[in-house]
Order: C-alpha cells, then structure tokens, then sequence
C-alpha cells in the first residue's frame, strides 16, 4: 500500500489518475462525450459548454453516440497503451440519461475487459443506478456536491428536474442534497470507492467546505477534491452568480489545508474536459475526432 492506504484498496486506486496521485504519472483517463442533458441547474454552469463540475467549463464536446464513443475508445486504446480509464463526465449528467452511459459501457466492455469503467454525476440520479452501477463493475463514482446545508445550497442550484417536475429555491436544494447523500452511502455499502468533488465559490460555500468533507467522510467518501470555480466572462452568462469572481490558489490551498482531518484529499486534479484523452494535464482529443476515427464496426 501507499501511506495510510491499505493494500487491498491500493490495488483498486494503483492505475487510476485521479484516484491516486502516484498513478496520474503513468496512467491515461479518456472521457467520452456521450450525456449531453442534465437534470439540475448550477448557477455556475452555462449549459453551452460541458459540465462544470467535473470539467473545465468554456469548451464544447462533440457530442458522441454510444456506439461513436465506442470507435473512439478503441482508437485510443491502440495507440496509447497507458489508457487505464474510461470516464463518463458529461458534458452533462453522466446519470441523467443513464442509457447512453451504461450502452456505452457495454459496447466497450465486450472489447476491453480490463478498462476501468468511472463515472461523475451530480448525485440526483444516482440511487436509482447503484445497482446497474455494480452490474458495469464500476469501482470509481464521483459526485459533486458543493454544500450539505440546503440555505447555501439554495443559491447555488436554481433548479432541479426529478420525477417529471420542476423543484426550485429550498425544496429543490432539499431533494437534491438528500439524493447525494443517499446515493454516497449506497455505494460506500457495496465498497465503491467514492469521490466527491466541490467546487469552491468565494462567498458561498467555502467556509462550509469542512462540513462538507465531514458529512462525506462519515459516509465512508474515499477521496474529497475541492476544485475551484473557473470564472471567465469570456464564456458567457452564469446566471445566478453575477460579480462571483474564482478562488485564487491561495485561497483553494487554504480550504484544502483546512481539511486535514477529513477524507483524504485529491490535490491533483485538472478539471478535464467532458472529452479528454491522455494524461492528466494532456489533451489529444483534437487528435480523435470523429472524421479522424477508423470506420471499424464495433
Ligand atoms: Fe474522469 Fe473524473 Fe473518472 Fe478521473 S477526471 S470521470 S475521476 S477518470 Fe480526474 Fe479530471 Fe479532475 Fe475529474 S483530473 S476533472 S477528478
Ligand atoms: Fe451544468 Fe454539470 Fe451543473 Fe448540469 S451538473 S447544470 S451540466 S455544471
């Protein structure tokens, strides 16, 4: 094992980049573009580009079919051979239209038996997939989850859309928390490791970040990455947080450092796009664009 990691955990973590740091050295993570919609609204997000909360928000995906997602994968895994990890990160909610994840990671798993499967959401649908989740074999979730206190909550999602009907303000902050919560402890049962990611908002959340890392360590989260809100007008309107300018590093390493006691920390991130490939901190998805892939059958 690594540090305070037991051996039967680190055999888990070893080749994933995001869930070990040693790993990020020497393994690649791709993700495919495959969940374009989504069921909640963040204030922080402008829907024109991919999912905020798990990457770098300002650029546009190409937009994959499962069987699309499928070709690419097998392109990228012949040429780099360090490809341990299949991410579905958006650029919407990975869960939100579960069908085009889990057709995706079927269509891959009949090609690729040892590719590690991953998935980000943001925790509303999840519960109802732990399941199908344990059925794929995927061994890494993360959530985003960026305030356990509804009021705080409240101004950072607008909006939710569950079970056909539009929530708002308080009662949709509440349905939402509680599905995160109730979504991490399901998985941590079945042993998932679990991470969860935040994002720091100066002014919103980023004295409730300890809370945060307590509530998801007490859930049995194995790793907590607080990333910073990328702001930059440039990308356009995000509606609800006129005038909320990003973190500075100091200030992200500040909260980091005020976790210590909590679930252990990712430090490492890059806050990758919803169709990176390479490693971390590498991007050659402009070298796998649908025109650029083999028309082999999959
Ligand atoms: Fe992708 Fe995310 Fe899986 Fe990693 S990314 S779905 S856990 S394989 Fe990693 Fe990128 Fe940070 Fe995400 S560096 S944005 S934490
Ligand atoms: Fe945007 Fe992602 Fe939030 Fe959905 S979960 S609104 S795609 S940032």
């Amino acid at each position: 094992g690594q540090g305070d990691v037991p051996d039967a955990v680190w055999d888990r973590i070893k080749d994933h980049p995001c869930f070990s740091e040693e790993a990020h050295h020497y393994f690649a993570r791709m993700h495919v573009a495959v969940a374009p919609a989504c069921n909640i609204q963040c204030n922080y997000c402008n829907r024109k580009y991919d999912c905020a909360n798990e990457s770098r928000p300002g650029v546009t995906s190409e937009r994959l079919t499962p069987e699309q997602a499928a070709r690419k994968v097998l392109a990228v895994a012949a040429r780099i051979p360090q490809l341990s990890v299949l991410g579905i990160a958006g650029p919407g909610d990975a869960l939100f239209d579960w069908r085009r994840t889990f057709e995706t990671f079927r269509l891959v798993g009949e090609k690729l038996p040892d590719l590690k499967f991953c998935v980000s959401t943001n925790g509303l649908a999840l519960p109802d997939h732990v399941d199908e989740l344990a059925r794929h074999n995927i061994d890494h979730v993360t959530i985003t989850i960026n305030a356990i206190d509804p009021e705080i909550a409240a101004g950072i999602y607008p909006w939710i859309y569950f079970k056909g009907k539009r929530h708002t303000g308080i009662e949709a902050a509440r349905i939402l928390l509680d599905r995160q919560m109730e979504g991490l402890e399901r998985l941590t049962a079945k042993g998932v490791l679990v991470k969860v990611n935040s994002v720091l908002i100066p002014g919103l959340n980023d004295a409730h970040l300890v809370a945060v890392n307590q509530a998801i360590k007490a859930r049995g989260a194995f790793l907590h990455n607080v990333m910073p809100l990328i702001s930059d007008p440039a990308h356009g309107t995000r509606f609800g947080l006129d005038g909320v300018r990003g973190p500075t590093p100091a200030e992200v390493k500040a909260v980091q450092d005020s976790l210590g006691g909590g679930a252990h920390l990712m430090r490492h991130c890059r806050q990758c796009r919803a169709d990176a490939v390479g490693m971390l901190g590498e991007d050659l998805s402009a070298e796998f664009t649908l025109d650029k892939l083999p028309e082999a059958p999959v």
